[in-house]
């Protein structure tokens, strides 16, 4: 039985035109700086996304992890959301091998933070304190419905950081999906942010890596850190060709995951029982009406033996994430598994 995979953009497989510039690729040593197609790469993430530089590294939470160690020191604090990935996801790398102490402030269902809160979090100069260092925000919010955060936002987020002496993080592991969502240049969303992460491996379709970009200075200190964390690899060019694809010719169509997630939101809004969440781009949450006489464990296994998965999450939501692979069929296939499993 062919499977429709909507646990997540990260199970996506390379394309043929990546399994091509694989087979293809100039290759040299990274550490030494001499991998051509790593370069490349690089250059042109730093070029697309409008910053100085850029250095590869081998996933979203690395680069998240760079970026905190080169922003902050041992005994900084870092102001996250609650409900980032960064925070919830990425096992607290940033107080395990960074010594930064994270403060976590409410995300609000659109995925900001309000900016009372980040202003309320900053510490004061004194000597029972924590330093402040850095602001994170997370562009698209995978928890808060995979909701973008417009350029304006997170300008007014940055003013602030800055004024007050902060630096602002994004980790735009799917930023290529909100600049879609929202018809905005990648650029302007992170024109005001010092460093942002962003994933080749999800709605992007590569098989492995994200790209880190800053200032050059930032990106020469984040070398560093991606190398005490084991992260500089050799003949990573194997890995950046198709990350090179997916610059060329797959940040434009994520427009059509979002569509397909409206034809699934759509079909699900029609099955009696099912809540559809906000959603904006290739991430869909749903929920069970609070008088369901079905687990979310009987949901999920249910979709599985018709051939359809996705996530329940802790909170009792679903989780289905649209990408390259899913088709229109696919989606009408999910609808009716949804709705068979319902009745
Ligand atoms: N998210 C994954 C899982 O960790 C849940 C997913 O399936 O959505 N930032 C954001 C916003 C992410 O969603 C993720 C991965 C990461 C960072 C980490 O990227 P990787 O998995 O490459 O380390």
């Amino acid at each position: 039985m062919k499977m429709v995979d909507l646990r997540s953009d990260t199970v996506t497989l390379p394309t043929p035109a990546m399994w091509a510039a694989i087979a293809n690729a100039e290759l040299g040593d990274d550490v030494f700086g001499e991998d051509p197609t790593v370069n490349r790469l690089e250059q042109m993430a730093a070029e697309r996304v409008g910053k100085e530089a850029a250095v590869f590294v081998a996933s979203g939470t690395m680069g998240n992890l760079v970026s905190l160690l080169t922003h902050c020191g041992r005994g900084d604090e870092a102001i996250v959301g609650d409900r980032s990935h960064t925070f919830m996801f990425e096992q607290g790398g940033m107080a395990a091998l960074g010594g930064i102490t994270p403060w976590p402030i409410p995300n609000q269902p659109d995925g900001t933070l309000r900016l009372e809160d980040i202003q309320g979090a900053i510490r004061a100069d004194n000597p029972h304190f924590p330093r402040t260092a850095l602001v994170c925000l997370e562009n698209t919010h995978n928890m808060c419905g995979g909701l973008p955060l417009t350029a304006e936002y997170t300008d007014k987020v940055a003013d602030l950081a800055h004024s007050q002496g902060l630096k602002v993080h994004l980790d735009g592991a799917r930023v290529f999906n909100a600049a879609a969502a929202l018809g905005a240049d990648v650029q302007d969303l992170v024109r005001s942010v010092d460093s942002v992460m962003f994933c080749l491996s999800k709605g992007l379709c590569a098989p492995v890596g994200s790209v880190v970009c800053g200032s050059a200075s930032f990106i020469a200190e984040a070398r560093r850190g991606r190398k005490v964390l084991g992260g500089a690899m050799r003949q990573a060019g194997l890995l950046a060709a198709p990350g090179i694809v997916a610059l060329e010719e797959m940040t434009e169509r994520v427009s059509e995951d979002h569509r397909r997630a409206r034809d699934l939101a759509a079909g699900l809004t029609e099955i009696p029982g099912i809540a559809v969440d906000p959603f904006a781009t290739n991430i869909l949450y749903f929920r069970l009406d609070d008088d369901a006489s079905i687990t979310q464990d009987e949901v999920v296994a249910g979709l599985a033996e018709r051939g359809v998965q996705l996530m329940g999450r802790l909170d009792g939501r679903f989780r289905a994430v649209i990408h390259y692979w899913i088709s229109d069929e696919d989606i009408e296939t999910a609808v009716a598994a949804v709705r068979e499993v319902m009745a």
